[in-house]
């Protein structure tokens, strides 16, 4: 899973970018602190073009791939923290290498608000895996998809993105929550692409935010437990997923330090039933008890808006609120005046 070879620095007024590396196939080539020109020595002419107009700093953020004269490739990835001033990760290539032959270059992320009910403001947004456009679920798992390399793949677009948003909109609260798999959790080096991508694109702790589904902590529920763990001290907050499916057991409440639980769309499209309208005020009540947030998911009519208020409901997403959208469509989605919440 762990994509991350080492960080950089970039300081404008001195033309200096600093590469520290970790131990490995990169450590001798690209180790040091460089001048653009020196730099460019060791790369492919284009990647230099690239990597200059990546750190012109018109935008926020950082994202560049770099072929070495050697043949072999890296990316950058990373953000400004102050004008002029950037830093990030060293990446394996193909993570996120747009110009990649990776089948993994096939995949966007999508990115569908979600909307705080008290305030009526969009406070984050879900990242969604789309091939071609297409939602994941739509289509066959067919051999196209890694999943190993799906999930460090979504949580790079995921931060970078999410670090654009912060810088454009001056809102350090805005959050992105990225899915993971059981066997995501088996993979030890996920605690250090988090702690990466958390340091290298200065994310405030907790705006990026890991769901899980109960099944998928349950494959091993130790070791996903430990590594919930250690996944917070990473700086990353978690969401319980599709909550009130499947068997939702009180253990999985106990156990797991999640900040937020997100209930199910068969439950929330079902709201408006005497029964299931007491069992959500009773969720929402159980979980700010535990400190948790609580969001409905698959919203697809702006009329329950005010009765997932009035059961306690923190947040909403759904097609009725907002389809998912591209990382720029976001943007825009985020600069248009206050975007208010239907209903
Ligand atoms: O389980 P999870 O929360 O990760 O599910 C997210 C999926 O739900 C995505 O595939 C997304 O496209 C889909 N989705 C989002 N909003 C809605 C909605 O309002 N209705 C339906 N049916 N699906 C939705
Ligand atoms: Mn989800």
């Amino acid at each position: 899973m762990s994509a991350v070879l080492g960080d950089w620095s970039w300081v404008a007024g001195e033309q200096a970018l600093s590469l520290e590396m970790r131990p490995g196939r990169f450590t001798e080539a690209l180790s040091g602190h460089w001048t653009l020109t020196d730099f460019g020595h060791i790369l492919d002419g284009l990647s230099l073009r690239r990597l200059v107009d990546a750190l012109s700093g018109d935008e926020p953020s950082v994202t560049c791939g770099l072929q070495l004269a050697d043949g072999r490739a890296v990316h950058l990835a990373g953000t400004f923290t102050r004008p002029g001033e950037a830093r990030g990760l060293v990446l394996e290539a193909g993570t996120a290498d747009a110009e990649s032959r990776d089948p993994q270059s096939q995949l966007r992320a999508a990115y569908q608000p979600i909307y705080n009910l008290v305030t009526g403001r969009i406070d984050g947004f879900e990242a969604l895996a789309r091939w071609d456009g297409e939602d994941r679920r739509d289509r066959a798992q067919g051999p196209r998809t890694d999943d190993r390399a799906l999930a460090s793949n979504m949580l790079l677009q995921a931060s970078e993105a999410l670090a654009r948003w912060q810088a454009e909109t001056g809102r350090p609260d805005l959050f992105v929550q990225v899915n993971l798999t059981g066997r995501d959790l088996d993979d030890a080096t996920l605690a250090d692409l988090v702690a990466a991508l958390v340091g290298g694109f200065s994310l405030p702790p907790g705006s990026l935010r890991l769901e899980l589904t109960e099944q998928a902590a349950l494959r091993n529920a130790r070791q996903a437990q430990d590594m919930a763990v250690r996944l917070q001290a990473a700086g990353a907050a978690l969401v319980l997923d599709d909550f009130g499916s499947g068997h939702s057991s009180f253990l999985w409440l106990a156990d797991f330090p999640a900040g937020g639980l997100k209930v199910d769309a068969s439950l929330i499209a079902r709201l408006q039933t005497p029964r299931v309208r007491i069992i959500l005020e009773s969720v929402t009540q159980l979980a700010h008890r535990l400190d948790m947030t609580v969001t409905a998911e698959g919203v697809e009519t702006t009329a329950l808006l005010p009765e997932l208020r009035q059961s306690g409901f923190d947040f909403a997403q759904g097609f009725a609120l907002g389809r998912p959208l591209s990382r720029d469509q976001t943007s825009q989605l985020l600069q248009a005046p206050a975007p208010a919440l239907p209903g």
